[in-house]
């Protein structure tokens, strides 16, 4: 089933042509555009909560390998919606528990790959942090402004921005609310790589569609196990990296990945 949202445009892209096998499943990528233009993809809930159903329907749905998150050549989006968030007390910003939402991208198994143009400020720019890969067109700008509102960033961009770039550029950025260009946030490794506004969509759907081609198991735990050494101390993410080391090799694709190898030829993963 199709959904229609109101805030974001879906689509299912196919990887290389269908063969016609009975037994080769169908591979797709994922793609979601946040869409609210005339608000620079200001993150109100409403669009929150149809971004996050979108992405858990194709970590659900077998036939994609691999999500492409995007937004408009001028906004990838501009923050959390602050005419949304103006009236807001403690108790009221508390009760409504919005990070609830948020958090479900944390879960998604599949990798996300952000091709980010234009604005990626405030939660825009936590956003993008959420995902796996970053692929930014020269015209992008990342940063955290919230100082210039009275706050601080609250959707982890003051833990995931220091785990990047460091104490004292996160620090600055955070502190003075000033945006890094494209080329900055390259040389920082905050961004994968920068292409021309003409491609770097294009840029980001190759790559979601080289992974798609991958073993998806071998996918889903290998982001799990990056994951692991982000978000925890080394010994912790060591031994986990092991444990889903030595689950895939009780896997199909395990064995037809070095058996293809071993007969010089391109291996056919069937996700089992
Ligand atoms: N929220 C709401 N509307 C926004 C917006 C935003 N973040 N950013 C832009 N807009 C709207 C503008 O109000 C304007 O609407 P109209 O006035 O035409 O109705 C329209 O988008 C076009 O914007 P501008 O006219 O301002 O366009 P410019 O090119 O002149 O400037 C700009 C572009 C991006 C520099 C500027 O719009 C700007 O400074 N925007 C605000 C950037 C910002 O401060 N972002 C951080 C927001 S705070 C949470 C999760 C996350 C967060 C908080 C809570 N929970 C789950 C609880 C995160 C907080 C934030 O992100």
């Amino acid at each position: 089933m199709t959904m229609t949202y109101k805030n974001i445009l879906t689509a299912k892209e196919a990887v290389g042509a269908k063969s016609g096998k009975a037994d080769q499943p169908e591979i797709n990528i994922g793609v979601v555009n946040l869409h609210r233009p005339t608000v620079l993809n200001a993150l109100n809930h409403e669009l929150m909560e149809e971004l996050v159903t979108a992405l858990e329907d194709f970590d659900r749905d077998d036939s994609v390998r691999a999500i492409v998150l995007t937004g408009s050549d001028r906004a990838f989006a501009a923050g959390a919606d602050i005419k949304e968030m103006s009236d807001e007390t403690t108790v009221s910003i508390m009760l409504k528990d919005r990070f609830a939402t948020w958090d479900r991208i944390k879960n998604i198994k599949k990798p996300i790959i952000a091709a980010v143009s234009g604005f990626a400020l405030g939660g825009g720019c936590e956003l993008m942090m959420m995902c796996d890969i970053i692929i930014a067109s020269e015209t992008a700008q990342f940063g955290q402004p919230e100082i210039n509102l009275g706050v601080i960033p609250g959707a982890g961009g003051t833990q995931r921005m220091t785990r990047v770039l460091g104490k004292y550029k996160a620090m600055e950025l955070i502190l003075t609310g000033r945006p890094l260009t494209a080329r900055e946030a390259l040389e920082m490794g905050l961004v994968n790589k920068v292409a021309p506004v003409e491609l770097y969509l294009e840029e980001a759907k190759a790559m979601a569609k080289e992974i798609a081609a991958k073993s998806p198991i071998a996918v889903k735990l290998a982001k799990e196990a990056v994951l692991k050494s982000f978000d925890g101390p080394l010994q912790e993410g060591l031994q986990f990296e092991r444990k889903n080391f030595y689950m895939l090799f009780s896997s199909e694709d395990q064995k037809e990945g070095m058996k293809a190898f071993m007969e010089k030829r391109k291996a056919t993963f069937t996700g089992k």
